[in-house]
């Protein structure tokens, strides 16, 4: 099925020059990017975005540290792309990703995790929607959809 996910590069990945290394394996994989812009995140960008977690433990420091630094953000489009792209992220906590995933290969703290995907469609929808505009989303036309398909 053809979906979208919603991806963001988070503040520790922009700040480690990490954010070519991780859009090209999105690209490598067959990925298209339909959307993508760097963004500052404020607070209340920040806490709409993870409102699911606005009880937990965590919460505070996981909004300071979004907010922290730009970040970046992007709409990926392919057939069953956001349970490809979770599985390409890796597991929340980095010591327990394995490698090859992006987390596993750059991460080492669940606080610092450098990368979020949405991980359902109705988040995917969500996010989207939280971070672009219709105008921002581009189609066009995959010259090798045919040979990754
Ligand atoms: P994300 O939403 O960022 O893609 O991460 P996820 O689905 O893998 O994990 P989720 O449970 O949604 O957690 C959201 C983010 O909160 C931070 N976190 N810290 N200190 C902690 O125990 C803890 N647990 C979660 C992480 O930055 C995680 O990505
Ligand atoms: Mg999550």
């Amino acid at each position: 099925m053809m979906e979208k996910t919603f991806v963001m590069i988070k503040p520790d990945a922009v700040k480690r020059r990490l954010i070519g290394e991780i859009i090209q394996r999105f690209e490598k994989r067959g990925l298209q990017i339909v959307a993508m812009k760097m963004v500052d995140v404020d607070k209340e960008l920040a806490k709409k975005h993870y409102a699911e977690h606005k009880d937990k433990p965590f919460f505070k420091d996981l909004i300071k540290y979004i907010t922290s630094s730009p970040v970046v953000v992007l709409v990926l489009k392919g057939k069953n792309c956001i349970s490809v792209v979770r599985k390409m992220v890796g597991a929340t906590d980095p010591k327990e990703a394995e490698s090859g995933t992006i987390r596993g290969d750059f991460a080492l703290e669940i606080g610092r995790n450098i990368i979020h995907a949405s991980d359902s469609p109705e988040s995917a929808e969500r996010e989207i929607k939280l971070f672009f505009k219709n105008s921002e989303i581009f189609e066009y036309n995959m010259p090798d959809a045919d040979i990754i398909y």
